[in-house]
């Protein structure tokens, strides 16, 4: 599995929706630190990396963004259109990330602190990590 697609649990009522997840419980890691993405032109690329070692999950609270993953084998696309749906993505995987409508906000809950050693960010060391066999 490159990544794992979830609904998240979330409380409907006439005033409105509210969607929810707890580190540990709800997903397999805790979460260290939040950040998130906004002001993003319509189309615009980020990602293109892959993390030694971090946990993150992604959800988008507006707008619409998809994330193709790629373990260096195959790749997966997973299009965020909904608040309630949160993208697990491990260790190890390649990402690029497509803002797929204006005002596109993505956020994201991370196992670690931010590490710019903990990047990959160049798709020919990305694969001579994965024929090393350094996630395996
Ligand atoms: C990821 C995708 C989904 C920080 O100083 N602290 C932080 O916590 C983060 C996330 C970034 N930065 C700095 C590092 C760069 O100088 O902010 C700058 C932009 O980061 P980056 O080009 O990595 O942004 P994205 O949108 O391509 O990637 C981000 C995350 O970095 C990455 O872990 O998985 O969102």
């Amino acid at each position: 599995m490159l990544a794992e697609l979830i609904e998240l649990k979330t409380n409907k009522s006439e005033s409105g929706s509210l969607t929810f997840f707890e580190g540990t419980r709800d997903i397999d890691f805790d979460i260290k630190r939040i950040y998130f993405t906004y002001d993003v032109p319509k189309g615009q690329k980020r990602g293109a990396h892959a993390h030694k070692n971090l946990s993150q999950i992604l959800f988008c609270p507006h707008g619409q963004i998809t994330v193709v993953v790629n373990d260096g084998f195959n790749s997966q696309t997973f299009v965020l259109d909904n608040p309630s749906k949160g993208l697990i993505i491990k260790s190890g995987i390649w990402r690029d990330i497509y803002f797929d409508k204006e005002n596109s906000v993505l956020c994201v809950g991370a196992s670690n602190y931010y590490d710019e050693d903990d990047y990959i960010r160049n798709y020919d060391e990305f694969i001579k990590y994965v024929e090393s066999g350094y996630w395996k």
